[in-house]
């Protein structure tokens, strides 16, 4: 009998609803919900052609053990059984940390733990009974910049007021393509209709990018070229030319703001006219960019990946508040809102920004979120002093999503312990010691959190799991309890039934009156939560300790001093000095979905750059 299950899509950031088909206990289709309440029908090629990941051969199966040594390609593996597994791993974690401390264990959590409730909270729960403080993960490939930068100005890296699109006036882009990565920071199933719609009641879209990008389309006007990783310089100058307009909104300023003086003073530094060399946007163009934005009734802002993984993303985050802020857009129908979820996400991710920076072997660094920069992640294995001696790698793979894919290799190879969860034998995973098949997302059960505190439309689903996982292929939380239990901690699986795994959500669910048990009830599992409001921002949501806005925060000053000096190399470049920018397509999903066949049809447009 063939069963219709309700369940949405853990790939990327919208989680549009899905419908799955199974028969006979058998995955056989995938299409769009149709009576998703939010999704409305809409769903992409990754998410409708994912029974192609969940059939794919090369997928893992089993629990496997290396039998070479990690420096001999191509990897060799054996099949074990996951008690025995489990108890390899357990022992020789134990050994290590006996041995060398717990600095000698790190972990690195990929980009899908992020689409994955109980998994994400299984993993946290164990690095916290080890203690393990080395933690690693993908957001300091593409957004620790903004946890950073809403750190600064609101006083939490929870707060991150998305475009109130259905109602704006003006949309200023910054750094991103909608039309093949659904965006980030904003969850917004179909975000092309939002930007259509908008555009068709007469809204004003405007992109910065450095290419003519596909969400353009034939609007060619719409997109401003520019030089890749100057968008910080373009917003200084933005926002200065809008002071200079007399267009800073002196209420909301005197109302909500502080260090007002030192934000002018640092503007004053970047007119048009002093950066349009540097941007490659002519002066007359950002003064009617700053005209346009600071004149319109209402005007949003967003900025994404093209800019956060440029040299100076926090501090353009920071400009990007500001660009809202000062224009009286923030917190105002048309403008930035903060979306409350079900979930008030902002208080946890408050941070005192003391003595944030602790020295390291490699100068000062910090924790954003509670993580390291990857970029260290080889310099700390190779480190003489205190070096992490084991790494377990869940649902990432960071030798190729980190850059400097060749020296990190190197060092993994010197790791003596690999674990690495995965759906494949990734490239990471080919260093592994022990390479573990996770369930995929059809085949586990699940509740809507990525997008918590950025929803478009705030709501909550749950899903049952689709099927049961395949083989011996496990979730990742009950990997992580197994490994608790094998190591003397207590553990989820101390206990029978769902509710310890549950406890947690249900705790979060329940300040909206939900219940897990509640959604299973709801049509397409899914509760709509109250629609975005205005006036709560600066009373209930931003976090600085008095409330207000900081508009220049001290901890950016030796930021602020090296972006004058990387402004000035700027300067003396060449005109044509070549810049590499990333490019995501639709035929893959970062370093993953390489084998779905009818994700590779098509080609990637050509489309200018400057
Ligand atoms: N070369 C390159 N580098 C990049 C990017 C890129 O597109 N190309 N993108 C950048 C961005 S924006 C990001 S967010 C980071 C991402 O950085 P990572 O998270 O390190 O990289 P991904 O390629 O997303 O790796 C995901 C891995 O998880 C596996 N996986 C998928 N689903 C599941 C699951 O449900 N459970 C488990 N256990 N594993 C799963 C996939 O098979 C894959 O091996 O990379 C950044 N760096
Ligand atoms: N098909 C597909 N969808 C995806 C992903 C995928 O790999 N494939 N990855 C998912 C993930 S993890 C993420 S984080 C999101 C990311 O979603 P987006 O942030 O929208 O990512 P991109 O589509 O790469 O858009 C980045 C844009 O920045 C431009 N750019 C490059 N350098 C600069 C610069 O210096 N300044 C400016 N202003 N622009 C610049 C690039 O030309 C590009 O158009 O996408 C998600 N969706
Ligand atoms: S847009 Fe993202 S969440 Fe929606 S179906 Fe595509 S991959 Fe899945
Ligand atoms: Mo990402």
């Amino acid at each position: 009998m063939l069963r219709r299950v309700n369940t949405f899509c853990r790939i990327c950031e919208p989680a549009c609803g899905l419908i799955a088909e199974v028969e006979n206990d058998r995955l056989v289709g995938i299409e769009a919900d149709k009576e998703h309440p939010v999704s409305k029908g809409f769903a992409c090629h990754k998410g409708t052609k994912f029974d192609e990941v969940h059939h794919d051969p090369d997928r893992l199966k089993y629990p496997m053990r290396r039998r070479n040594a990690k420096a001999e390609y191509p990897a060799q593996f054996e099949r074990t059984g996951w008690d025995e597994v489990i108890n390899d791993m357990g022992e020789r974690l134990t050994n290590i940390l006996d041995l060398y401390g717990v600095d000698a264990i790190a972990s690195y959590t990929g980009n899908p733990m992020a689409f994955n409730a109980f998994g994400v909270q299984a993993v946290g729960s164990f690095l916290r009974k080890l203690g393990i403080r080395r933690n690693f993960d993908a957001a300091s490939q593409d957004c620790s910049n903004k946890f950073a930068g809403s750190e600064a100005v609101f006083g939490t890296n929870s707060l991150h007021p998305v475009p109130d699109i259905d109602n704006t006036d003006y949309l200023l882009l910054l750094g991103e393509n909608p039309q093949v990565s659904h965006m980030s920071f904003f969850s917004i199933p179909n975000p092309m209709k939002k930007i259509r719609d908008a555009r068709a009641r007469g809204a004003q879209i405007r992109y910065i990018n450095p290419r003519l990008i596909e969400s353009a389309g034939r609007n060619h006007d719409e997109v401003v070229q520019i030089k890749p990783d100057t968008d910080v310089y373009l917003l200084a100058a933005m926002l200065n030319e809008i002071d200079r307009l007399g267009r800073f909104d002196e209420h909301v300023i005197n109302e909500h703001g502080k260090n007002i003086d030192q934000l002018r003073e640092f503007i004053h530094r970047y007119p048009p006219e002093r950066v349009a060399t540097v941007t490659g946007i002519e002066a007359a163009d950002i003064c009617r960019l700053a005209d346009e934005f600071s004149a319109a009734q209402s005007a949003a802002i967003h900025m994404s990946t093209g800019v956060n993984m440029g040299r100076q993303g926090t501090l353009a985050y920071w400009l990007v508040h500001m660009m809202s802020f000062v224009t009286g857009n923030l917190d105002r129908s048309g403008g930035n809102l903060y979306s409350l979820g079900y979930y008030p996400g902002a208080r946890s991710g408050r941070n005192d920004l003391q003595n944030l920076f602790h020295e390291s072997p490699f100068g000062d660094i910090r924790y954003v979120r509670g993580s390291l920069p990857g970029n260290l992640l080889a310099d700390y294995i190779e480190s003489e002093e205190n070096p992490i001696r084991a790494l377990i790698v869940t649902g990432g793979n960071p030798l190729l999503s980190i850059a400097g894919g060749d020296r990190l290799r190197k060092a993994m190879e010197k790791l003596e312990l690999l674990i690495v969860i995965d759906l494949y034998q990734s490239a990471t995973a080919e260093l592994a010691d022990y390479l573990l098949p996770a369930a995929d997302m059809l085949e586990r059960s699940d509740i809507t959190i990525i997008g918590l505190g950025m929803q478009q439309q705030p709501y909550a689903q749950f899903t049952e799991a689709v099927i049961v996982p395949q083989y011996e292929r496990k979730e990742e939380w009950w990997i992580f309890a197994r490994m608790e239990q094998a190591m003397g901690y207590s553990s989820l699986l101390d206990s029978e039934g769902d509710t310890p795994l549950y406890n947690r959500l249900n705790n979060m669910l329940a300040h909206s009156d939900l219940s897990i048990a509640r959604l299973k009830d709801e049509p397409s599992g899914t509760a709509i939560l109250p629609s975005v409001t205005t006036d709560r921002f600066y009373t209930d949501h931003i976090q600085t300790q008095d409330k207000r806005v900081d508009c220049c925060p001290p901890i950016f000053d030796e930021s602020i001093s090296n972006m004058e000096q990387i402004f000035l190399e700027l300067e003396q470049e060449p005109e044509d000095q070549l810049k590499l920018i990333s490019l995501r397509t639709n035929f893959m999903h970062n370093g993953w979905q390489q084998n779905v066949k009818r994700l590779k049809q098509g080609h990637i447009r050509k489309i200018a750059c400057i």
